[in-house]
């Protein structure tokens, strides 16, 4: 299979001048917010139109990964405070346990077995984010954006209508997969501006802090403007490469190190947009794109109180940590409802004052309600969520309130649960480690699950993809 990436002519350009402005690591500073406060934020007022988006989608991080989720070692100042300031979504999942599905999910606002392709591309898949897709960049520049991604794209490489340039994207530089797809076992890596490589296998001890810089300076550039930034970025995944003001310094070892340097560049971005006074006009997302590799012991991240990791439909394969910050415009505190990846594609549509689009289906739901502090089921119908796994985005569990079925289940360690027992049910507001399978105590509930389960199932055949 032809590589588009590997084709294209090296045009070597003043990314070097960006990694060489580095700005020093902010000092780890106390939370600003007492979790435990008892008083009642005052009511926001109504969202505005248009506010600036900025999405920061780290690989790889599991929901034990940060001081505001329970990690006792790793340090997360920037990000507990954004947390506690905004609000924390405790049940959100990420659309897929997988990297390429996951995004593709946030980016289009669709279950990823509507993509079309499997879960992860490789360097060489023939198939990449259809052209017909409306991803949320070409969505948000219609609405008169200014729009970039520093990061892992991982949306497809073969063809350049795959690359984000063709996708909605005014800039992109990056890795353009994971970066662990690198020399022996797979091909030189790009490090991509535009449709153009900048260099073959960068020093990835760079990374974290360029995709930063390069985010920083794109608000700056449109700060008169109305901007969406995607920040994702290429670490927690393994190969680890803290930047040089990072490494050993973590008490819990070298992916500390790569998750301090994270919260490090998360405070930068809030920081500058503080300093540009955009911090009231700008809505901040921070998610994972999917669990952690716990397979790799010290080299991968915690999954907190949930089983298993990253590949798997167990809670630690998808429940991740997500963040949404936005002074004076959102209602601080913890929200337990089930939200999705494919529910901020919707949220920043309905934001910058667009329509989601009605001419395919679309999973996500507005969750503005969520922001103005409400809850409850009607904000998102009580839909269920469906959990898509395995290497061709199969279904494999769905969830309804606190109700969890599993049809199939795969375990990133190799391990077997329950006995190989097919359906298994769980009480996850009860049971979130899904240590308790009560099927046998629920045979009605298990017979609910399995209806919408199936109707899923043939609803989504029905629907089709752009590529049948
Ligand atoms: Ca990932």
């Amino acid at each position: 299979m032809k590589n588009f990436i590997a084709s294209t002519t090296a045009a070597l350009t003043a990314a070097s001048a960006a990694l060489a402005a580095a700005s020093a690591a902010l000092a780890p500073t106390a939370s600003a917010a007492n979790p435990n406060s008892p008083a009642a934020p005052p009511a926001p007022p109504a969202n505005p139109v248009k506010p600036n988006i900025v999405i920061i989608y780290p690989d790889d991080m599991g929901y034990g990964d940060l001081g505001v989720t329970g990690n006792p070692d790793i340090k997360t100042p920037n990000l507990d405070r954004m947390a506690l300031d905004g609000i924390r979504f405790s049940n959100y999942y990420s659309p897929s346990p997988a990297s390429t599905a996951s995004r593709y999910g946030l980016l289009t606002g669709r279950y990823p077995i509507r993509s079309g392709f499997r879960w992860v591309l490789n360097p060489d898949s023939p198939r990449g984010i259809h052209p017909k897709e409306i991803t949320l960049a070409e969505a948000l520049k219609a609405r008169g954006y200014h729009t970039a991604i520093y990061g892992k794209w991982h949306l497809g490489t073969t063809r350049k209508d795959y690359l984000p340039l063709q996708n909605g994207f005014d800039e992109y530089l990056g890795l353009p997969y994971s970066n662990d797809m690198i020399p022996p076992k797979f091909q030189d890596i790009a490090l991509m501006n535009g449709n153009d490589t900048i260099t073959m296998n960068p020093d990835q001890t760079r990374l974290t802090k360029l995709y930063t810089e390069k985010a920083i300076d794109f608000i700056s550039r449109h700060k008169k403007d109305n901007f969406f930034v995607y920040v994702p970025y290429a670490m927690p995944h393994v190969p680890l490469h803290p930047g040089k003001e990072f490494a050993g310094k973590s008490k819990r070892g070298i992916y500390g190190d790569v998750v301090e340097e994270i919260d490090w560049g998360v405070g930068e971005i809030l920081k500058a947009l503080k300093k540009m006074k955009l911090d009231k006009n700008t809505i901040v997302w921070f998610m994972s794109d999917n669990g952690p590799w716990v397979l790799k012991g010290d080299q991968g991240g915690s999954a907190g109180l949930f089983r298993d990791g990253k590949g798997s439909t167990w809670e630690g394969g998808m429940r991740v940590p997500c963040f949404v910050y936005w002074p004076g415009h959102i209602a601080p505190g913890i929200n337990e409802d089930i939200v999705a990846g494919m529910d901020v594609y919707a949220t920043c549509i309905c934001l910058a004052g667009g329509e989601v689009p009605s001419d395919r289906p679309v999973d996500g739901f507005d969750l503005r309600p969520y922001l103005r502090g409400e809850s409850g089921p009607q904000v998102k119908n009580d839909t269920p969520f469906f959990y898509y796994g395995l290497d061709d985005n199969q279904l494999m569990a769905v969830r309804k309130g606190p109700w969890k079925l599993h049809l199939k289940t795969y375990s990133q360690l190799g391990l077997q649960y329950f006995d190989k027992k097919e359906m298994l049910l769980f009480d996850i507001y009860n049971d979130p480690s899904e240590k308790y399978e009560v099927s046998a105590e629920h045979p009605d509930i298990v017979k609910e699950l399995l209806s919408i389960y199936e109707e899923q199932l043939e609803k989504v055949k029905r629907e089709g993809t752009f590529y049948q």
